[in-house]
């Protein structure tokens, strides 16, 4: 990429960030390293109670009235309900992609950065349970050339038994992805760990760290959103451009916009 190019698009989100309150000093210097070190970092407490309703209940409404055709812009997968372009929905999601601790996060991974899409993902009752996977297949990656990064917002309680997110703590730093080099990515990593925390936390996993949804073994859904940033260099798994339709140009912020890239 042309230097000139670079500097101007990092200092766009450097700008973005900095009229968001994000600074250097948003992540202690324990969550940094932390998140270097395990690939993941949860953050508790980022949704009150009213914020987890309300998002619950228009993510019901949308599956209702997407129905059959809910996911499809992006990814359907079986034993799951999954619902896509949210940013364009309601303007109460722009709070998935706005939120200062979140994007420091980020922004400590990817350096420059731009949403690649905003998705829910609910595992359904015995659904839910995948391979483990990086969100961008490579092999022989430097740790320091990471594409893409996730933010899990929690809608539900994760619980052992209702399709906690499983992870290999530190497997980002392999370079590698578990395709290339597991027998068999369903089954059980002697060092994954789950993802238990409570609803209203958001979770950030570097999306090259080995992770998977498990099995929902409840009789509830198991709810969750994925705001999934790429570097800026990347191409968005849905081009926002395309996809933003007029009514949400309007609401969203201009920092909004910058991080979509729109
Ligand atoms: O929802 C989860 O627990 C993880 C899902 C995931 O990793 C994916 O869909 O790629």
């Amino acid at each position: 990429m042309c230097m000139i190019f670079w500097v101007k698009s990092m200092q766009t989100i450097v700008n973005a960030l900095a009229s968001l309150g994000v600074t250097d000093k948003t992540l202690s210097k324990e969550e940094k390293s932390f998140l270097d070190k395990n690939g993941y970092l949860p953050f508790e407490d980022i949704m009150s109670e009213e914020e987890l309703l309300a998002f619950r209940s228009r993510l019901g409404e949308l599956s209702k009235e997407e129905g059959d055709t809910a996911g499809k812009e992006v990814q359907e997968e079986e034993g799951t309900m999954r619902l896509t372009n949210l940013v364009n929905k309601d303007p109460m999601f722009e709070k998935c992609i706005s939120h200062p601790k979140v994007l420091a996060a980020i922004h400590h991974v990817l350096g420059d950065f731009k949403l690649s899409s905003l998705n829910s993902r609910a595992a359904m009752p015995g659904g839910g349970r995948q391979g483990l996977h990086v969100d961008n297949v490579h092999d022989d990656l430097e740790p320091s050339d990471y594409r893409v990064c996730n933010a899990i917002w929690l809608l539900d309680n994760f619980t052992v038994e209702n399709g906690a997110t499983r992870l290999v703590p530190g497997s980002h730093l392999t370079g590698k992805s578990p395709n290339t080099v597991l027998y068999d990515t369903m089954t059980d990593h002697p060092d994954q760990i789950q993802i238990v925390a409570k609803a209203g936390t958001v979770v950030i996993v570097n999306s090259h760290t080995w992770h998977a949804g498990t099995a929902n073994k409840t009789n509830l859904p198991r709810r969750g959103m994925h705001a999934y940033y790429c570097r800026r260099d990347q191409v968005q798994q849905l081009d926002q451009r395309k996809s933003i339709g007029q009514d949400a140009l309007n609401w969203l912020s201009p920092e909004s916009k910058v991080i979509l890239d729109v």
